[in-house]
């Protein structure tokens, strides 16, 4: 049962490395002090600390390996220190929201205190060898989201060492490097959890997770959390046998240890390592005993939710307290030579904090003064507003200002001046704009890197020899040429490997690329999309499948929180070129025709969401992502599959641009905006429409994410000056979207002759049967009533009502 550590003291260590790791722990407990001090006094706004783990996280350290992966969160703060990942001294820059990435290199001031990450890409772009670094994924504030992400780094490593086909390029030596994972003992309660450990030991991946357990989820403690009070108990059934062969039974090797015993902590981690770097074996460490001197964040106190005897306990048994006491009981060091250099360490960490401090306030301060000398020339030139001198005042007033007071006051300024008119305010109103988007940038850039924009269209070719095929051979022709040319494209999901997918899309291609190309996985969305984040991390690219649509709200919260925010919230530092390949729009029953569009798109900026109406299409943005570095969503139309379309000669190498809406019919009376399995129902609406001598023009906009950059919807409305825009999704979703974009951005409304119409789905799922599909969403008779009662609006004598109602 429990194999439990305890203290041993013949340490592979030199005396100086223990003491050395000693004042690392001391200087990193003094941090969070001095930080909690700094958020209590009202110079940063809120703090997160690693106190109470310092001695874990040097025993990780100590093992951790350049070529490795962190994948934790914000309790992790010496390990980082200690590995020049996020120094001390970056640590109250980050606290200080400092965004310049020169003093604050991990978020660029954008991510909360505590908030740790790499920087594996180059300025320009280029991806930075891996091996040569302590790789730390980024990390986010929802708990437990490390884990799903923390499967694909670690599966990336199983890859390097099977797929012997693999380019290498600086991500890998042999598939050695582990991934060390953490995450707090409340944290364990959620689902993400269990399907990433369970995912893990599915996989063998070289993982070690590391439960930090200090007893509470901020108030909560363990008897609300889980089963037993302990983690490491109700995990008994994933403990692997000692078995070391390649066709061992799967499991994890379990071990509990204590959070303040340095000893053990060193000799658990060694162990761990060297199962996970050797033969791959995953471990799950399980931290206990831990405390947290200053509870939870600077949101509250402990001594609300902790017993006397709780915080007494917590005392005694800090981590940094009992190394010191280890150390003089072992001989390595005297009270007194500690006690010396303990204060040389809180000098040292308050001398980081002010050179942190001074660096953030000094370009602010410049600004100000910029401004206030810009003031005092507007002053000096008569006329002048009398409260301009008082603005000028109220800003060298401010001790720390924020660049939001100066640019208030700058507009405050300026509203003075809307009647006055010299050269001075024109200085006035140029630096206003100049910061403006300087901070824009500054807080705003690196949402997208436009690779994907940049990829210019490649027609199909046909020749008289074209066969025509069904939609899902045409997707399938696709993904052979895709896994024949780039051996870093990796395919998986459910039933993707031996079946070839539900609609037979990667039929075969198990059989002729191999298991570890095109692979089955278990029913498990969340920690799917965390696989495919994690290799796209380490260099591969990942097209990760999620089976259908509607089951994609498993996955949203980690594409949302993770995917979508990685490289903006790194400022450019991190990038993740997923393909999330799903199909939907319409087939049968309410979980099967899903087109859940609108919270797609408002939850996933960062990435590009295409939506092709037929598979030529589809593979057409599949080689036009593989040509990028960013990560998108493909939607396939559902009922597309048995849809025959010609095969063109050149399948992979068509390739459409982003952004590109496409005219699939022209006309001159009515635009129809549309896109998916609703292109075919509005070209079916528009022959009947002509019918009765209506000329609509269908538009497909092809992408949402981007949608329509280069306005030609815009250009479409000023023909036929009447619009309806066209989904299947719910009232006011993706339909509003995209009338907000012609209408509002591109100025379609000056264009209008009748008022703007939309038609989606209704607002409840659809029915199951072809009724229950016909009620449900919009259809061609529905779709030419709504055309035709614009017609009837704008000339009721040329087109009667039809019917009344
Ligand atoms: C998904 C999610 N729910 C709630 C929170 C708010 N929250 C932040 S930390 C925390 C407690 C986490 O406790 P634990 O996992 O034990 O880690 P610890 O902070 O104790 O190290 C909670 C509830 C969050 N960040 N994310």
């Amino acid at each position: 049962m429990p194999k439990k550590k305890g203290s041993a003291t013949a340490l592979p260590l030199e005396r100086e490395e223990i003491v050395k790791d000693y004042h690392l722990a001391f200087r990193s407990r003094q941090a969070s002090l001095i930080g909690r001090r700094e958020v209590l006094s009202g110079k940063a706004k809120f703090g997160i600390f690693g106190d109470g783990k310092e001695v874990a996280n040097i025993a990780i350290a100590r093992a951790f390996r350049k070529g490795d992966w962190r994948s934790g969160y914000y309790r992790d703060q010496t390990w980082m220190d200690m590995l020049g990942v996020m120094s001390l001294r970056q640590m109250f820059a980050q606290l200080y929201a400092h965004a310049d990435l020169a003093a604050e290199p991990n978020t660029g001031g954008r991510g909360m205190n505590a908030h740790f990450a790499s920087r594996y890409l180059n300025a320009d772009g280029t991806w930075k060898s891996q091996v040569e670094m302590y790789n730390t994924s980024s990390d986010v504030s929802p708990t437990g989201t490390q884990m799903p992400r923390a499967v694909g780094l670690a599966y990336a490593s199983v890859l390097y060492r099977h797929l012997k086909s693999l380019p290498v390029n600086g991500f890998s030596k042999g598939g050695d490097e582990i991934t060390w994972a953490t995450v707090g003992n409340a944290s364990t309660a959620e689902g993400m959890f269990w399907e990433s450990v369970n995912a893990i030991g599915v996989l063998q991946a070289p993982a070690i997770i590391t439960v930090y357990d200090d007893g509470y989820g901020i108030s909560v403690p363990n008897q609300f959390q889980m089963v037993k009070e302990n983690i490491f108990a109700i995990l008994q059934g994933f403990q692997r046998d000692d078995c070391l062969e390649e066709d061992c039974e799967r499991g994890f090797d379990l071990q509990q240890v204590r959070g303040w015993d340095y000893a053990a902590l060193l000799e658990t981690y060694q162990h761990a390592a060297s199962l996970a770097r050797q033969h791959h074996i995953p471990s799950l460490v399980h931290v206990i005993e831990l405390t947290q001197p200053q509870g939870h964040s600077t949101s509250g106190s402990h001594e609300r939710y902790k017993p006397a005897e709780r915080l007494k306990w917590e005392e005694e048994f800090d981590c940094v307290r009992r190394m010191r006491t280890w150390l003089i009981e072992q001989g390595i060091s005297t009270d007194e030579e500690l006690s010396k250099a303990e204060q040389e360490d809180r000098r040292t960490v308050e001398g980081w904090r002010k050179a942190a401090w001074d660096a953030y306030l000094a370009p602010i301060l410049e600004e100000r003064d910029q401004l206030v000398d810009i003031l005092a020339e507007i002053v000096a030139a008569a006329p002048q507003p009398p409260e301009l001198a008082e603005i000028q005042q109220r800003l060298l007033d401010l001790q720390a200002p924020f660049r939001r007071d100066l640019h208030s006051a700058a507009h405050e300024a300026l509203r003075g001046l809307r009647n006055t008119d010299h050269p001075a305010k024109q200085v006035l109103v140029q630096w206003k704009v100049q910061q403006d988007e300087a901070s824009l940038a500054r807080y705003g850039s690196d949402l997208y890197s436009n690779s994907a924009l940049g990829v210019e269209e490649v027609k199909p070719v046909y020749s008289p020899g074209s066969p025509t095929l069904m939609g899902f051979e045409i997707v399938n022709a696709a993904f052979d040429s895709i896994l024949s040319r780039d051996p870093r494209v990796i395919a998986f999901g459910e039933d993707v490997g031996k079946l070839g997918d539900v609609n037979q899309g990667f039929k075969g291609m198990q059989e002729k690329y191999g298991e570890w190309r095109v692979t089955d996985t278990g029913i498990r969305e969340a920690t799917i999309l965390g696989q495919a984040i994690g290799m796209a991390m380490r260099g591969l690219r990942p097209i990760c499948e999620i089976q259908y649509l509607d089951y994609l709200l498993y996955a949203i919260q980690v594409m949302s929180d993770d995917l979508a925010t990685l490289r903006w919230r790194t400022a450019g530092g991190q990038a993740a070129p997923v393909i999330v390949r799903t199909r939907g729009h319409r087939l049968e029953g309410i979980w099967h025709s899903g087109s859940l569009m609108a919270g797609i798109i408002h939850l996933v900026r960062g990435m590009h969401v295409l939506v092709p109406r037929d598979m030529t299409r589809a593979a057409a943005f599949y080689n036009t992502l593989l040509k990028s570095d960013e990560p998108a969503i493909l939607v396939e139309v559902l009922n597309g599959y048995r849809v025959k379309e010609r095969l063109p000669d050149n399948i992979g190498e068509i390739t459409i641009p982003l952004g590109v809406p496409e005219v699939i019919r022209e006309g001159s009376d009515v635009t129809i905006v549309t896109y998916g399995a609703c292109c075919r129902i509005a070209l079916e609406a528009a022959k009947t429409l002509a019918e009765v001598g209506v000329e609509v023009e269908v538009v497909d906009v092809q992408t949402l994410l981007p949608f329509d950059v280069r306005g030609r919807i815009g250009a479409s409305l000023k023909k036929t000056n009447r619009i309806l825009f066209l989904d299947e999704d719910v009232p006011g979703g993706t339909s509003a979207y995209m009338m907000q974009e012609v209408l509002e951005k591109q100025g379609g409304y000056a264009r209008l002759d009748s008022p703007p119409r939309t038609l989606p789905g209704k607002p409840h799922r659809p029915a199951y049967g072809s009724d229950g599909d016909y009620w449900s969403k919009p259809n061609p008779e529905t779709v030419f009533d709504a055309v035709y009662d614009m017609m009837h609006e704008a000339d009721p004598a040329a087109f009667p009502k039809i019917s009344s109602g």
